[in-house]
């Protein structure tokens, strides 16, 4: 059986996490039009015929200021490390071709590299031919091609390429495996998607959420929440008038949930005002978001 780990890397908003998700035909990641929207490397399990791939979707690259941003950039490399090949991800709508450059640069990439031109679908064909042309002619080792995950376009094409680089080797996961994070984890991802859709500008980002209690008994599952606020005005914004926003979101969060896992939901949720999380590294720690206080690398 051919089977391997595979790293999806790129800019924040270049489409990562779309890309896992479609190559998969499921959402184990969530999505959203804002940057920094991953926060953990996730692994997506594509289970095929003879074939099974672990994709590991990470949180964008960037230049990071907080200790959060340390911890996801942090996290992304880390994933890079010893994967059987990397998919690079370029958002071609971004005009950041040189920045991207220098990120792949910077990973010193010793497996198959490919480095798909996404988001095609919103380029002109001269401007996507342009691009393919300029990181071919930078990378000649790695594969160059074109792919709109929104729509589909050339995600046969990487997992075929894919399929023949990876090597035989040992299962990883089980066969019917889609992922390596638990319910609890997702249900504090089905918050963030919620938080991230409702919520304008930085609040989300300066949010974290923190699942207090989980439990599953004869298909209903009890999640109790809290939404972390960096600022005390913030703490208002996600509670809303006489608590409608944060109804808005427990609610949706919770369809969200039970659609995903087809059991019946209870979801407590409640916002408090925690200063400066996003720098504390102790803070992030108990958060889940390991390394806050490690190298910018
Ligand atoms: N038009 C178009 N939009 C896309 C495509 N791929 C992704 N998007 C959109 O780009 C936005 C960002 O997508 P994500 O998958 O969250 O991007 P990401 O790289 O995981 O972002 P981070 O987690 O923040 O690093 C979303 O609004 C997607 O719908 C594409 O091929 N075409
Ligand atoms: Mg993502």
């Amino acid at each position: 059986m051919k089977t391997g780990f595979v790293a999806v890397m790129g800019r924040p908003n270049a489409g990562k996490s779309t890309l896992v998700n479609a190559l998969l035909s499921k959402t184990v990641s969530i999505v959203s039009p804002r940057a920094q929207t991953t926060r953990d490397s996730i692994m997506g399990i594509l289970n095929e015929k003879g074939m099974q791939i672990v994709f590991i979707d990470t949180p964008g690259l960037f230049v990071p200021k907080e200790a959060l941003g340390k911890a996801m950039v942090h996290s992304a490399r880390e994933s890079a490390k010893g994967v059987d090949a990397i998919v690079y991800l370029i958002d071609g709508s971004a005009a950041s071709a040189e920045e991207d450059e220098g990120i792949i640069d910077s990973l010193g990439v010793l497996c198959p590299l490919f480095i798909c031109v996404n988001k095609i679908d919103l380029i002109t064909a001269p401007e996507g031919e342009a691009l393919l042309e300029r990181f071919k002619a930078r990378f000649p080792k790695a594969v160059v091609m074109p792919m709109s995950a929104l729509t589909n376009f050339g995600l046969k094409e990487v997992k075929d390429g894919l399929g023949a680089v990876l090597k035989d080797g040992p299962q990883y996961f089980p066969s019917d495996a889609l992922t390596d994070k638990d319910k609890a984890f997702q249900a504090k991802e089905a918050v963030r998607f919620e938080l991230l859709r409702f919520l304008d500008e930085e609040v989300p980002h300066q949010c974290a959420v923190v699942v207090n209690d989980f439990k599953e008994k004869n298909g209903h599952l009890k999640i109790e929440a809290t939404v972390f606020c960096e600022k005390k005005s913030q703490v208002g914004i996600v509670v809303g008038k006489g608590g409608a926003m944060i109804k808005k979101i427990s609610m949706s969060a919770r369809h969200r949930l039970e659609a995903q896992f087809h059991e019946h939901v209870t979801l407590l949720l409640e916002a408090r005002f925690l200063e400066g999380w996003r720098d504390n590294p102790d803070k992030l720690a108990q958060f889940g978001y390991g390394n806050g206080d490690g190298d910018a690398d």
